[in-house]
């Protein structure tokens, strides 16, 4: 490259090292900033913490937020398609218990699609945004054997409501788990288009194969230990601190670096403050639950790690991201199998990473679509003497 319209200067000590940075595309729903973190169309993601995951979808999908009637007409819409197909508990009830739920996740979107599938990228997107709750919900009362006396799928609910509905696990404060869900789904919908889920979704959409076997595909990405499922690392990380003494959080956090272990929850590709959504759970935690052990634990984690962390000039960012306090704020509602958390993680990239394959299958290029994707391997030997 070189010209004057470079936007990077491409070199072979950029080969085999999994694209990091290089630009391929242009992204319409999200971006994200060393300062404010991602944005969803232009909306810094603190101001949308609070918001219901129904109007953030709208946002997502039509690039401006809703107004009153927008948000009900929206809701409605969502309703209308919430129905699952015949046949999808029928697949559920065949897996095995002891699969992890990621799988059961890409499995069941599959089966919504070649159950449901209209063939129409954005109706596809709309129909898996609404079925996914209820879908979210089988996939625990199936995987836990409690298949007896399932809820019927009340549509009327907001999605949150569905899936907390399905589950209906006794003794539990269900609008606060719906709160803990509702805040969490938006901190996590869309997170631009270079991370590995979004970027495997494209790509498979890029061959024309539907929304459904894409997402499927996300999520497979997603599953991974290196992506989302560090979000169940880091719950299992706090758990296993035991405490929130100051001198005693900060001498495991020295334990774990000396081990050349991760501290987890701290941390960023791109920010270089706090990460807006570790605040914004950290807000609503003060509220729901000040008193609770591992609430407790990460509240001195936030003060101890960063300063550690900063001793070590290579970390480049030492404060706390978005898998802080989600864990703990699951685990506080009755969420406590830390096994699923990456399931809620992939539920709310449906919805940024369906409008972003919606954007490059039906607005790009004129509405043409992106090419597929073809990046360029080049043979060892070839590489090796063009080093030399
Ligand atoms: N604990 C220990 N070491 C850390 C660290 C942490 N929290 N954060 C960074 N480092 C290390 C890196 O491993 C890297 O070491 P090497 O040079 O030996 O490879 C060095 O510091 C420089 O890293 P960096 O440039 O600051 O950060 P990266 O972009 O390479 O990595 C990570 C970003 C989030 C993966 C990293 O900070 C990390 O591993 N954090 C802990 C795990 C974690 O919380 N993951 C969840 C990420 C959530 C997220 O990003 N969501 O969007």
């Amino acid at each position: 490259m070189g010209d004057e319209d470079s936007l990077f200067d491409l070199t072979t000590a950029h080969l085999n090292t999994g694209m990091r940075g290089v630009p391929v595309g242009t992204c319409r729903t999200s971006y994200v900033t060393p300062t404010e973190g991602v944005h969803y169309c232009g909306y810094p993601i603190a101001e949308l913490a609070m918001m219901s995951p129904e109007d953030v979808v709208f946002l997502l999908f039509n690039k401006e937020l809703p107004d009153i009637q927008q948000s009900v007409k929206f809701r409605k819409e969502l309703q209308s398609r919430g129905q699952l197909p015949e046949g999808v508990e029928e697949v559920l009830a065949s897996l095995p218990k002891d699969g992890h739920p990621m799988d059961w996740l890409s499995i069941g979107i599959h089966t919504l699609g070649m159950l449901g599938s209209v063939d129409d990228w954005k109706e596809d997107a709309l129909n898996l945004i609404a079925r996914i709750p209820r879908l979210m919900g089988l996939i625990f009362r199936y995987r836990e054997g409690r298949v007896e006396n399932i809820p019927e799928d009340n549509l009327s609910l907001p999605l949150v409501g569905r899936f907390t509905n399905t589950v209906d696990f006794k003794d539990i404060d269900k609008a606060v788990m719906n709160r803990v869900l509702s805040t969490y789904l938006v901190l996590h919908m869309d997170h631009g288009g270079g991370n590995l889920s979004t970027f495997t979704g494209k790509a498979v959409a890029s061959s024309h194969a539907n929304i459904y076997s894409s997402l499927a595909g996300a999520m497979n990405a997603l599953s991974g230990p290196l992506h989302g499922r560090a979000n169940q690392s880091c719950f299992e990380f706090v758990k296993n601190i035991g405490t929130s003494v100051p001198s005693e959080v900060e001498a495991f956090v020295r334990a774990e670096l000396s081990a050349r272990r991760p501290v987890f929850g701290f941390g960023h590709a791109v920010l270089r403050t706090e990460d807006p959504r570790a605040a914004a759970q950290f807000a609503l935690g003060e509220e729901i639950c000040p008193e609770d052990e591992y609430f407790k634990t990460i509240r001195t984690l936030r003060e101890v790690a960063p300063r550690v962390l900063s001793e070590n000039p290579k970390i480049r960012n030492p404060n706390a991201n978005v898998d802080i306090a989600s864990g703990t704020l699951l685990n506080f509602v009755g969420l406590e199998d830390a096994e699923y958390y990456t399931t809620f993680f992939g539920w709310a990239r449906v919805a940024g990473i369906g409008a972003q394959i919606v954007d490059e299958r039906t607005i790009m290029r004129d509405g043409r679509g992106i090419p597929i994707y073809r990046p360029k391997y080049i043979a060892e030997s070839q590489s090796l003497r063009h080093v030399e």
